[in-house]
């Protein structure tokens, strides 16, 4: 298939701009998805979902189409939000909010957590034509800190950098992120098709 013009399927803007970092030294004419876009996520793992969203955009526009589905997943609480994580709460101040008292109240005394991403890229005929995925480790703090990113970034806390998600600019991130990993290996396989 033609790798020439893709679409990315998500509303959400932090994602897109993440993606486009990567994707912009790539000789791909890169899309969003206009208009109203929300599949229902009724899929029971990430790579469902992601693949539930990129078929969808891939219908809609005859291009295949990027699905990045996500999740935060914490030990003190049993891997919750998990695949659940943007429907938690609906603002990024209320996820945020939710999740510092529920891991504050939890019974089990570890601040483990980790987001993973999977993504896939779907043929408008429903192909799977590549997935990807990646994970990255770290904690959650109680204070939100930092402004970039988006999401649970501000207490999502990483050793190696001694920061949170949220104060690391675009290319730090894409480089130890979750997406940025499952980017990576996505990239490699598209630079083979071009
Ligand atoms: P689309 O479905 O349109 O892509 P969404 O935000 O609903 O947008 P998901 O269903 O994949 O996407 O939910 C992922 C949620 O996990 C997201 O809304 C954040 O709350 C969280 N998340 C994922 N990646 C994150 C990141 O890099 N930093 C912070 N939070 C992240």
């Amino acid at each position: 298939m033609d790798m020439k013009k893709i679409v990315l399927a998500t509303k959400n803007k932090g994602k897109v701009k993440e993606i486009q970092q990567v994707l912009k030294d790539l000789n791909i004419e890169v899309i969003e998805i206009e208009g109203e876009f929300s599949p229902e996520e009724n899929g029971a793992t990430f790579n469902e979902n992601a693949y539930i969203k990129a078929y969808e955009a891939a219908k809609l526009t005859s291009l295949p189409a990027l699905a990045d589905d996500s999740g935060l997943e914490v030990d003190a609480l049993d891997g919750r939000p998990g695949i659940h994580s943007s429907r938690y709460a609906n603002t990024d101040k209320e996820r945020i909010e939710k999740l510092v008292k529920e891991v504050s109240e939890s019974s089990k005394k570890e601040k483990s957590a980790r987001f993973k991403c999977e993504m896939v890229l779907a043929s408008p005929a429903g192909k799977t034509l590549y997935s990807s995925t990646g994970t990255c480790e770290g904690e959650i703090i109680d204070k939100p800190s930092g402004t970039n990113g988006f999401g649970y970034d501000p207490v999502f806390y990483i050793k190696e950098f001694n920061a949170t998600m949220a104060e690391l600019n675009l290319d730090q991130k894409n480089k130890i992120s979750h997406r940025g990993k499952a980017l990576k290996t996505m990239v490699n396989w598209l630079k083979s098709q071009i």
